[in-house]
């Protein structure tokens, strides 16, 4: 018995210490689970939806409230199954927070309140610029906000004050083209979405120069003498056409041509000179854009042989000419001829130079010009001839396979350097006057009319398989040197052999 009173009283105890349970949500005493995840979504610039989580479903309801600047306001209701709760007609550019309580009879939840929310219009974005001709400029933007009213554009031609609503649209449009962008004028735009008199911030493009584009990659083909094409790029639509500049040498910048339309894209000039500087204006009406890069007509050529090539000689194709070392040369394969190379165009006044140096061997070589350039199937080569040897030099003309010496015959001249070294030799044609040119000292001036134009190239006597000769560095300009007038001759005949200062027999022409 007494074990039993002990036993009781255990029991009894250990019933009274466990904690009484309240799960009808009604009892005050019921601890109400507060609404989770209270969340604010913008169905449209003036609805707002308030959604949240709860976990009872035998509750009275939610009491919603909000604050609007800072003051909440009265309560509504929403029933137990429902966890949505949308307003409409909301001002916008207002400040706001929810707050959501549950509640069953007098029995409340904790409140629990949503972050800040603040109602501005959502600002579109990306607006770009695309010009789409020459006054024509297409904008886009996007679309950020639903239930605006429209967008509005405003514009900023240079460094005047914005046009205000330079362009208003309706809701949702997304793009518009400027059909006055102002030619030559920095331009700037600005979109912003509005609803009544509340606007959204806005959205600017860069600021783009309307200027005519500037015409791309002018580039100069001689066709024949005195005429050349221009030939250009150019993508903008709308200009009325271009303008050709021309400032030929010694003179200043001239408009050349103003009738070329806006579809053309090359142009032919026969009245080109040499060294004539071209470049190219595009207009639109009395506006013209900067001018094009600059594109010259230059006769004539340069060639170093730098780069191991020979660009545009034209050799005897006998295997003796080659381009090493950045230098060309003529070896010797004592094959008692000629060696010829030119280079391929026709030239008639000009200043031709090159150096010439003799790496082995005993011949004559020279400077060749207005010559036929003929090497193949022809025993002769018609053209004039500057020849070196030693320290002598001879000036010739080859005519229908006779040649004359111009001067008198081997001439001694203290300007050669020693064989094997260099001797830079020049001849300037000008008309039927020919000066000659040694290391920079003119040495004669002949009056000669046979040629008046022709290949220019070199020569070589191929006498045995020690003659090498070199040549580099050889330049033919146009119309910057001028000669003198040159001395009447009396041609003299040299048969086909005659003889070097080291008695070798050389024909001229083979
Ligand atoms: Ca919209
Ligand atoms: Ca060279
Ligand atoms: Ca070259």
């Amino acid at each position: 018995m007494k074990y039993f009173i002990l036993i009781s009283a255990m029991l009894f105890l250990l019933s009274c210490s466990k904690s009484p349970v309240w799960d009808n949500p009604y009892d005050t005493n019921c601890d109400l689970p507060e609404p989770e995840n209270v969340q604010i979504e913008n169905i449209s610039l003036t609805t707002i939806k308030v959604t949240w989580e709860y976990g009872l479903d035998n509750i009275e309801g939610f009491k919603i409230n909000h604050k609007y600047n800072g003051v909440w306001q009265e309560d509504e209701i929403v029933a137990a199954d429902q966890h949505t709760f949308t307003e409409e007609n909301v001002p916008l550019n207002e400040d706001f927070q929810y707050s959501v309580t549950a509640f069953a009879g007098n029995n409340f939840s904790d409140t629990i309140a949503s972050d800040i929310f603040s109602n501005v219009i959502p600002e579109p974005s990306t607006l770009s610029y695309n010009r789409l001709s020459i006054n024509r400029v297409a904008l886009s933007w996007i679309d950020n906000s639903e239930g605006e009213q429209g967008f509005k554009l405003d514009k900023k031609v240079g460094n005047n004050e914005w046009l205000v609503e330079y362009s208003v649209h309706d809701e949702n449009i997304q793009t518009w083209i400027d059909n006055n962008a102002e030619i030559g004028m920095n331009l700037q735009y600005r979109v912003y979405a509005y609803y009544g008199e509340i606007e959204s911030a806005s959205t600017k493009t860069v600021i783009s120069n309307n200027e005519i584009p500037i015409p791309e990659n002018l580039s100069l083909e001689k066709l024949i003498t005195n005429e050349i094409r221009l030939s250009w790029d150019y993508n903008m639509p709308g200009i009325d056409g271009f303008l050709v500049e021309k400032k030929p040498y010694g003179f200043d910048w001239e408009t050349y041509s103003n009738i070329i339309g806006d579809g053309t894209r090359s142009w032919i000039d026969n009245n080109a000179n040499n060294y004539d500087i071209y470049r190219l204006i595009a207009y639109y009406q009395n506006i013209t854009s900067s001018p094009s890069n600059e594109a010259q007509l230059i006769i004539g050529f340069n060639e170093n042989f730098n780069d191991d090539i020979a660009d545009n000689w034209i050799n005897d194709n006998s295997g003796r000419w080659q381009v090493y070392n950045n230098e060309y040369r003529m070896n010797g394969e004592a094959d008692l001829s000629d060696a010829l190379s030119y280079y391929d165009e026709i030239f008639d006044d000009f200043v031709y130079e090159a150096d010439l140096r003799k790496l082995s061997g005993n011949y004559a070589f020279a400077l060749y010009f207005r010559g036929d350039g003929i090497i193949q199937n022809t025993d002769y080569k018609n053209g004039y001839i500057f020849d070196v040897d030693g320290q002598s030099y001879l000036i010739g003309k080859n005519v229908n396979g006779t040649f004359y010496a111009l001067n008198d015959e081997w001439t001694n001249s203290y300007f050669l350097n020693e064989s094997g070294e260099v001797n830079h030799l020049k001849v300037i044609c000008q008309g039927p006057n020919l000066s000659f040119y040694i290391n920079g000292n003119l040495v004669d001036t002949i009056w000669d009319d046979t040629f008046s134009d022709g290949f220019v190239g070199l020569w070589a006597y191929d006498g045995s398989n020690e003659d090498i000769a070199i040549y580099d560095n050889i330049n033919l300009s146009v119309g910057i040197e001028s000669t003198s007038i040159g001395r009447k001759v009396s041609p003299r005949v040299i048969e086909r052999e005659y003889s070097y200062k080291s008695n070798t027999i050389v024909p001229i022409s083979k």
